[in-house]
């Protein structure tokens, strides 16, 4: 099957121009101007911008949590990740407290495996370190391509990790060509806060934002850089929310170190007014919460002066039942929210569009720097002779509303429902196949293919 994508305006990271791309089976082979090859099937793409596919390095599909499962499995979270433009994820495989890495990995490929139409990673989170699990990092690392090591600073008793284990997992971590990732809260601080508005009757959603304060997440942020300093580990902070956090980082830059920041698309459009809404606020609540104005305005200016360079989603949706859970009680409410499908539009309207960053910083940090950071460069993230041929195809002119009516997450509402966006995803191409063509799916189930990550030293 070969494909000629005919007069699209192309960007990656650092290119604006105007070419025909072919597509010979699951790569791209040439890029030229007026390109005359026989193909099985000619795309037209004058007036539209090509981009490589999304890839979205922070994604909960089918994860146990808080009681129940995050409502997208594999194929409705990867289908909607297609319609969205986001043609990989990575993935989070938890360790259960007392069992090994490779439990984890098996229970994680049962979901996963025959199930997938997008491309897929996983990250490995360690919850529990020690001589046993320090012995599996390097087959996660050079036998399975498992080359991120994600860290809980928070959830006492399921996921939390103390910074005896995390430096100990960063020193090994270090040794083997890994990185660890984080999530950087202060757990005791928010248990405290959380405990306290409970005592004192404090139920509604509101409280779970008032219980994990800014200084809960800037606190860790800079302590997790402390560690990762001192053990010269390659480190990443996921789903960063907030000026104080962002402070650290660009503090530990005069000392020549560098962590990876990544935020995601809801800290940098949605805010904490939400919580203003009775229950109805369940649906935003996740961890981090949002936050401020000037919380954004800070991550905004962060991606443009390169401290923050990936925009994720931590896409983890419940329905409106699961949510319900913690009806009268606000720490029992599952955290998170649908956001897989709505990245790469919200990003193109709220960033592009709207003036706040330009086409090429939109590319780096919906997938160049993610395919960089996570050892995948350059088979995916850019668009280049040998690269997969991953592709999205915008109308940047196409208006178009969010709403749980139309998207394809398994969620019975949307965090940003009647939001009006300027800039379409129309046709979404994975390793050579179209996957999805004016709103139409096209790929079967089990398409997605695994893919191993090489090692990564911290550097991009
Ligand atoms: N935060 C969420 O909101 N959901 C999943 C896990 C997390 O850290
Ligand atoms: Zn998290
Ligand atoms: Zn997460």
């Amino acid at each position: 099957m070969s494909i000629l994508i005919k007069n699209g305006r192309i960007i990656t990271a650092s290119d604006d121009y105007i070419a025909d791309i072919f597509i010979d089976g699951d790569k791209i082979t040439t890029i030229g101007k007026s390109l005359d090859i026989k193909a099985d099937q000619v795309i037209d793409a004058k007036n539209k911008i090509i981009i490589p596919g999304g890839i979205d390095p922070h994604v909960h599909l089918d994860m146990p949590f808080m009681g129940t499962s995050s409502s997208d499995n594999y194929e409705t979270g990867t289908t909607a990740a297609l319609f969205g433009g986001t043609t990989m994820v990575i993935d989070f495989i938890l360790q259960t407290q007392g069992k090994s890495l490779h439990d984890a990995l098996k229970e994680w490929q049962g979901r996963s495996n025959e199930n997938a139409l997008s491309d897929y990673s996983f990250h490995m989170a360690v919850t529990d370190f020690n001589e046993n699990t320090k012995a599996e990092i390097k087959t996660m690392i050079e036998e399975e391509g498992i080359t991120s090591f994600k860290t809980f600073m928070a959830y006492k008793g399921a996921l939390m990790i103390d910074d005896r284990q995390m430096v100990g997992l960063m020193n090994e971590v270090k040794k083997q060509g890994g990185m660890v990732t984080v999530h950087a809260t202060n757990g005791d601080m928010i248990d405290f806060l959380v405990a306290k508005n409970r005592a004192e009757g404090n139920l509604s959603p509101l409280y779970h934002y008032l219980s994990q304060p800014e200084i809960t997440e800037a606190e860790a942020t800079g302590r997790f850089a402390d560690m990762a300093y001192y053990t010269d580990c390659p480190a990443y902070v996921v789903h960063m929310t907030c000026e104080g956090a962002l402070n650290h980082i660009r503090a530990v830059g005069k000392r020549n170190q560098k962590v990876f920041v990544e935020t995601c698309i809801q800290y940098l459009v949605l805010d904490a007014s939400l919580y203003d809404k009775g229950f109805e606020s369940a649906k935003w609540v996740m961890s981090p919460p949002l936050r401020e104005k000037k919380d954004q305005e800070s991550l905004w200016a962060g991606i443009n002066q390169g401290t923050v360079q990936i925009v994720a989603t931590d896409h983890c949706p419940f329905m409106w039942e699961q949510k319900k859970m913690g009806e009268h009680d606000f720490s029992k409410i599952p955290n998170g929210h649908p956001a897989i499908e709505n990245r790469m539009e919200l990003l193109f309207s709220e960033g592009v569009n709207k003036g706040r960053i330009s086409l090429n910083k939109y590319v780096e940090i919906t997938s160049t720097n993610v395919a960089k950071i996570f050892g995948m460069f350059p088979q995916k993230g850019c668009i280049a002779v040998g690269s997969d041929a991953d592709l999205v195809i915008i109308d940047p002119q196409e208006k178009h509303t969010l709403s749980a009516k139309t998207h394809h997450m398994n969620c019975d509402y949307s965090g940003y429902e009647g939001m009006q966006l300027t800039g379409k995803c129309k046709t979404v191409i994975l390793r050579g196949k179209i996957a999805i063509d004016d709103n139409k799916l096209l790929l079967k189930k089990g398409y997605g293919k695994f893919i191993k990550r090489k090692k990564s030293n911290g550097i991009i």
